[in-house]
């Protein structure tokens, strides 16, 4: 049996060949009341004009409206640092931005100071518009502690709270979209498999960093995991 099937029964399996780039990447797919869109990151510093651009980030802006009528349930998060955080180049004597260090928690890559708490940089864009959005997940609030991820901290133990907030909410299934598909976004859907949580990437509704051949491990660790991307969702 294919092993989409045990993420989702309602999906197109006569694609193209130029479509199937991944085991679990499909066309189409249908969305349920227990299924919750996470939007990462969508935020000033991550925008055109933003300290940590992503290149056309502000084009997640359209396909994720196009996404969210869909769902009965939304879940934004925000990365959150104090200033002086781990991952910023300027906390690092010596060090520039984009390299990577040795942390107790492993490799981090130093990142040019953004998404400060409380700035403009760490507001979400001003033409997200998603008031329906039930939760606001912060992240990468500790001064020595990264998150990529919307479940764990960079140290892949300290949880965050939005496992447990899916599990006694009843959300069974979640699509990913925003900023960085190669970063936060991709570090969230590979840790709600380990939840062994369902999850649909929406590609459309990304844009990557793409440093150091990110994209294309990234993707290698989508399908070792079972993470489903898909182009777009259906009308
Ligand atoms: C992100 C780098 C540093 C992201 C956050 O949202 O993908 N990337 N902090
Ligand atoms: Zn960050």
């Amino acid at each position: 049996m294919c092993a989409s099937r045990e993420v989702n029964d309602h999906y197109a399996i006569t694609l193209p060949e130029s479509h199937r780039r991944f085991w679990h990447h499909v066309k189409e797919m249908e969305i349920n009341p227990h299924d919750v869109l996470v939007v990462v990151d969508v935020q000033n510093d991550f925008c055109p004009g933003g300290t940590l651009a992503v290149p056309h980030g502000d084009r997640v802006i359209e396909p994720i409206h196009r996404a969210a009528p869909k769902f009965r349930h939304i879940v934004l998060t925000q990365d959150w640092h104090p200033k002086g955080h781990l991952s910023f180049a300027a906390r690092h004597p010596g060090r520039t931005a984009f390299e990577s260090i040795e942390t107790v928690h492993g490799p981090q890559i130093l990142w040019p100071e953004h998404c400060v708490q409380g700035t403009s940089g760490a507001e979400f864009h001003p033409l997200l518009r998603l008031p329906q959005a039930e939760l606001i997940l912060r992240k990468g609030h500790g001064i020595d502690m990264d998150s990529y991820s919307a479940f764990f901290e960079n140290d892949h133990a300290t949880p965050t709270g939005l496992g447990g907030y899916l599990r006694e909410r009843g959300l069974t299934r979640v699509f990913l979209a925003g900023l960085a598909y190669d970063f936060c976004v991709a570090y969230s859907a590979l840790d709600a498999r380990r939840l062994g949580v369902p999850a649909v990437v929406i590609r459309e509704a990304c844009q990557a960093i793409d440093i150091d051949g990110s994209v294309a491990k990234m993707e290698e660790r989508f399908r070792q995991a079972g993470v489903t991307v898909v182009d777009r969702l259906g009308d």
